[in-house]
């Protein structure tokens, strides 16, 4: 390997007992899991913003990187093109995601971006082919720019919407173009700063439109990418509208488009919204609206969205236990969303945070597969509902109150609680992580 990543061999799968850092202990794409390779299941893909586009910078300071791809024009951006595929080389990882702000250089033209995006899928073209790496989601980026302060669909001014459809055309044009698989929909400031400003009624509206444009060229396009919407509470904005699965999926109902869109579901998103990420996509498994997952997590007491490589077995495993439950992935995958901490500089720093997290995420699957497969848990929920099995039972739920009133005793005359055995069966779940 040349370039940025020069002396970095390929990482490959030794097992356990190896000593070797650059190596996969765990992440093992040929080893069948439940059936199926477990690079099916899992579907990796890193995520070139954070890998590639961010400097390092945080709210008290800025670039802390030095990246021979840093400056913004087109001979930079395939500079970086280049490190990116090569690293998706040496990790073997089979996905990527992209922002079109992420991979072309900025213009003050919306023509001019577009072109430079063009230019620029022409250049990864050949790069996917050579490596074999496919393009798991698309998006586009509406929220760093200062024109997106105030949102990009939900833009007091209608000139921002109209500039957000086009971009969000273009990039729709290059995930078909490159064989995305999906494409993923993150309002960052789509919400408010303040109440004392906001038409919330309207800017719902808009969004809505929005959405609906993006289902229509969807199909006029003919591609058959799944649309995913990525659900988050806050930040940047102090409220954003995709706060949550429920939240959104009570927009799409309200709108008629649930059937369209399917969720983004990203963990540290999961603990900002006050909810575990099984949670989350447990809601969104009993929904039939688990799209794909953006796999990092945050720092528990820094409060915010930052980004780390997952490294924590038992949550990754229940993760993994609520996909597995509703069906596993289809046209998803797992996205790091993750950079790497500011003090990280090195090369090497980029390649193993993510060898770290591909391990994690095996693990979890592993985990997850073998409590899955033991079923142990869905026997201890089937018995705990299992008085809905009676005909009675049944009949009551197509009954009214009166006639439930009348006929109470017939059931049970008089119901005894029953353990609902938690500790047991987190003594059973830490059998398997
Ligand atoms: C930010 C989001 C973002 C989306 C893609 O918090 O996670 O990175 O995944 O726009
Ligand atoms: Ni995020
Ligand atoms: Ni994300």
């Amino acid at each position: 390997m040349a370039g940025f990543f020069k002396d970095i061999p390929h990482i490959r799968y030794e097992g356990c007992d190896t000593d070797n850092e650059f190596a996969y202990r765990h992440y093992n794409p040929d080893e069948i899991v439940l059936g199926k390779r477990m690079e099916d299941h899992l579907r990796l893909a890193v995520a070139y913003w954070h890998s590639f586009a961010w400097e390092g910078g945080d709210p008290f300071g800025g670039r802390t990187f030095d990246r021979p791809w840093f400056g913004d024009d087109m001979a930079h951006a395939k500079i970086k093109a280049d490190a990116a595929f090569d690293l998706f080389a040496i990790l073997g990882q089979p996905y990527f995601c992209f922002h079109d702000v992420d991979v072309r250089p900025e213009h003050d033209t919306l023509a001019g971006n577009i072109a430079a995006l063009d230019e620029i899928a022409d250049y990864f073209g050949p790069k996917m082919e050579a490596t074999g790496t496919k393009l798991l989601w698309g998006t586009a980026n509406l929220f760093s720019h200062r024109r997106f302060m105030s949102g990009a669909a939900t833009n007091p001014d209608p000139a921002v919407f109209a500039w957000s459809a086009a971009t969000i055309k273009s990039c729709m044009d290059v995930t078909h173009r490159l064989g995305g698989e999906n494409y993923v929909l993150w309002g960052g400031r789509e919400g408010y700063e303040t109440l004392l400003n906001t038409d919330m009624g309207r800017e719902a509206e808009h969004a809505a439109r929005m959405l609906s444009m993006v289902i229509d060229y969807k199909h006029k396009i003919g591609f058959k990418g799944q649309i995913l919407i990525e659900p988050k509470p806050q930040e940047p904005t102090k409220h954003q509208y995709d706060y949550d699965v429920a939240t959104v999926y009570g927009f799409l109902k309200r709108f008629g488009l649930e059937n369209e869109v399917k969720l983004n579901l990203e963990q540290g998103h999961a603990i900002l919204a006050g909810h575990s990420f099984e949670h989350e996509l447990a809601l969104a498994g009993s929904l039939d609206m688990l799209g794909s997952i953006d796999m990092n997590r945050n720092d528990y007491q820094s409060g915010w969205d930052t980004d780390q490589f997952p490294n924590n077995t038992p949550e990754v495993a229940l993760a993994y236990y609520e996909v597995l439950r509703a069906g596993g992935f289809t046209t998803g995958g797992t996205n790091f969303d993750a950079k790497l901490r500011r003090q990280s500089l090195d090369p090497e720093d980029l390649v193993l945070g993510h060898v770290g997290g591909m391990d994690i995420c095996a693990r979890g699957l592993k985990a997850a597969a073998a409590m899955w497969e033991d079923g142990g848990l869905e026997r201890a929920r089937k018995a705990r509902y299992a008085g809905w099995d009676t005909p009675e039972a049944k009949a009551m739920l197509d009954s009214d109150l009166d006639t439930i009133s009348a006929d109470q005793l017939a059931l049970n005359p008089n119901p005894e609680p029953v353990s609902g055995r938690q500790e047991r069966l987190e003594n059973y779940v830490n059998r398997f992580v």
